[in-house]
């Protein structure tokens, strides 16, 4: 079990972070490497964050969120830029707006399919 946990989170790491280049390498000094230690990505495919949105862009169908930390995939809390999986995720969301987000491994690397506003 851990052994599986510990390959799906390479493997999630290398094709969402490497392929995709959601941001990882990005501004704000995370440079982070791919963590396998105590996370515990279980078999579901899902992955539940929270964050607030810093930015908007529809056209591009991504988002930058600072996002609290996440167990699940071993990350750190930081802000970056991810990809929707369908630009309707985006909407009636706003920038400054507190959230909870789903990540999935999609065909190019982790999207976001599902947001939803927390209050504040
Ligand atoms: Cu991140």
């Amino acid at each position: 079990m851990i052994k599986k946990n510990v390959l799906s989170l390479v493997l999630l790491g290398v094709v969402g972070m490497g392929v995709a280049g959601t941001g990882h390498a990005a501004p704000d000094g995370m440079s982070a490497p791919i963590r396998v230690a105590a996370a515990d990505a279980g078999q579901a495919s899902a992955v539940s964050a929270v964050g607030v949105v810093e930015q908007i862009r529809p056209e591009q169908g991504k988002v930058k969120i600072s996002h609290e930390a996440i167990p699940a995939l071993g990350w750190p809390s930081m802000t970056m830029f991810f990809r929707v999986k369908d630009k309707a995720v985006l909407e009636g969301i706003a920038a400054g707006d507190k959230i909870r987000f789903e990540l999935e491994k999609g065909a190019t690397g982790l999207e976001i399919t599902r947001m939803e506003k927390m209050a504040k």
